[in-house]
């Protein structure tokens, strides 16, 4: 009897050394050619210029990814980065990580480092992270067909169906299940892409237009975590095949009030 076999696909290019686009998903034998091919022309085709170096991995996994649920998605109207500032502010120090962590954060992100990876943050703003040059980068984590479908038609009633929303969304419900990670700030290094967002397993994630002025060339990601070891969450995140299969609600536009009224779910 032969075993359903795993593949993670991995894409991720640059023009004269710089990054320029990424992808990943997980899916099985039979997809890997059709997937290589739209990832390549992904690369080719991009609005900060065609790649002039592109890195694909395949690569089978050796254990059966692990199945959960997408975080809640809904957006905040943030007018300005000061607005957006003080909404990530008041809902991730709603979940326990202090002022001067997030501030921290915010100050690290628009520092003009471009980093592969995450920053690892404890709830008092200091860095955890082994390099931090590279961070944490999160792989090995994507969608099955049937969640990708109703993903799709969720995100397609709020105009927002593209690959940047999805792969955020994706990434963030595999970061968000491990328990020692409280909450996450993330800033898009796209000049061209101004929405943030952040997310706690208790508010799910949301949306923060406007939250850096376009033309701005960086950005990245923080993931503020509590007790427990560092060394098996980097395992976790590096590692550890996840696959969402099924979708929580899309929902558009909700005031802050909203969404610090709403109960903690574990
Ligand atoms: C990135 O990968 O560049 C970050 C994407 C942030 C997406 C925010 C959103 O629009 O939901």
């Amino acid at each position: 009897m032969s075993r359903f076999r795993y593949y993670s696909i991995r894409m991720r290019s640059a023009k004269s050394g710089i990054h320029i686009s990424g992808a990943e998903g997980i899916y099985d034998k039979n997809d890997i050619t059709n997937i290589v091919k739209e990832y390549t022309q992904r690369a080719l085709i991009h609005e900060k210029g065609g790649a002039d170096e592109i890195r694909l991995t395949v690569e089978e996994l050796k254990e059966k990814p692990k199945k959960i649920s997408s975080l809640p998605l809904c957006t905040l109207n943030t007018r300005n980065p000061e607005a957006a500032k003080k909404a990530a502010l008041k809902i991730l120090s709603s979940t326990g990580i202090t002022v001067r962590a997030i501030e921290e954060a915010f100050k690290a992100l628009e520092v003009g480092i471009a980093m592969r990876g995450a920053m690892l943050m404890n709830i008092e703003g200091v860095r955890l992270e082994p390099d931090l040059l590279r961070g944490v980068r999160v792989t090995r984590m994507g969608i099955t067909k049937k969640a990708a479908t109703d993903l799709s038609r969720k995100l397609g009633r709020l105009g927002l169906n593209n690959h940047t929303v999805k792969e955020a969304l994706i990434l963030a419900g595999k970061v968000h299940k491990y328990r020692m990670v409280l909450g996450e700030l993330c800033i898009s290094d796209d000049p061209n892409y101004t929405t943030g967002y952040v997310a706690t397993r208790a508010h799910g994630y949301i949306r923060l237009p406007r939250i850096k002025k376009r033309g701005v060339p960086y950005g990245g990601r923080a993931f503020f975590i509590t007790g427990g070891e560092v060394k098996e969450l980097i395992k976790y995140l590096q590692g550890t095949p996840v696959l969402i299969n099924n979708i929580k609600p899309c929902n558009g536009v909700v005031t802050l009030k909203e969404i610090l009224e709403r109960k903690p779910r574990r």
